[in-house]
């Protein structure tokens, strides 16, 4: 018995969105704990960082047991009665490799100030500094969080770091073209939990305008057939609006 499943998650948030598609196509009955995670950082409220000491959505919560981490949410998923979303052996590939892109440069790339500063990460950083001081319990997430913050606001301010990850974010595209040139679906011939990680991926790409790169391609077709899955709608997946809406 697993009792009561609850999501702790952000509508927005490309985690949230894979975990909630995994949790949607594995057919689970699950509630939502909305997470603000932008305005008011909930993720650092004492009760939650009870849960996920690392303070990140998604935490999933299966009456006493809580399970943090989206890929270890999703492995834990496959054991729960429904469609079995195993897919084959490059499975677990397919989720690290969807996972390992940063998804942060992607968006904040595109709302730099003139000098290459990120305003929303300068404002992290401030309220990180107030963090520091208030929580002291915390310092060590904090620290951690505090050198995370100035690592990002530094890589956003060279050119050639952002151009590294957008071209490992094209290269992940030629990666799911090669594989769908052979096969219906990521990890074989059924859709798998690396579908659900390709959709959130695929839709977030669709909204920082690398949806060109694969014109012409079996992507095509294949983001189509995710789109008309249920479980888009269901999940929230987001593919359109501006980059300021996430
Ligand atoms: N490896 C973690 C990453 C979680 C993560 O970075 N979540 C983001 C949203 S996609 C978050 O909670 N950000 C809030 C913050 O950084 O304070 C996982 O897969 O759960």
């Amino acid at each position: 018995m697993t009792g009561i499943l609850v999501l702790y998650d952000h509508s927005a948030s490309i985690c949230s969105q894979m975990a909630r598609l995994a949790l949607v196509e594995k057919e689970l009955s699950f509630q939502r704990h909305a997470i603000d995670i932008m305005e008011t950082n909930e993720q650092f409220e004492p009760w939650y960082i009870a849960l996920n000491p690392l303070a990140v959505v998604p935490t999933l919560k299966m009456g006493d047991e809580v399970v943090t981490d989206t890929i270890t949410i999703v492995n834990r998923l496959q054991s729960m009665p429904g469609p079995d979303l195993s897919g084959d052996d490059t499975t677990q590939d397919w989720l690290r490799a969807i996972m390992a892109l940063h998804y942060g440069v992607l968006l904040y790339r595109n709302r730099l100030d003139p000098d290459g500063t990120a305003p929303q990460i300068m404002a992290r950083g401030k309220f990180l500094q107030r963090l520091k001081k208030t929580r002291p319990d915390l310092e060590q997430l904090t620290n951690a969080r505090l050198a995370g913050n100035q690592r990002f606001q530094k890589l956003l301010k060279d050119p050639v770091e952002i151009e590294k990850h957008m071209s490992a974010a094209r290269g992940l595209i030629q990666q799911i073209a090669d594989a769908l040139a052979k096969q219906a679906y990521l990890a074989g011939s059924s859709y798998s939990f690396a579908d659900c990680f390709a959709t959130a991926a695929l839709a977030r790409f669709t909204i920082h305008g690398l949806a060109d790169d694969w014109r012409g391609t079996a992507i095509d077709d294949y983001y189509a057939r995710l789109k008309s899955r249920p479980s888009f709608t269901a999940a929230e997946v987001i593919d359109t609006g501006t980059e300021r809406d996430l």
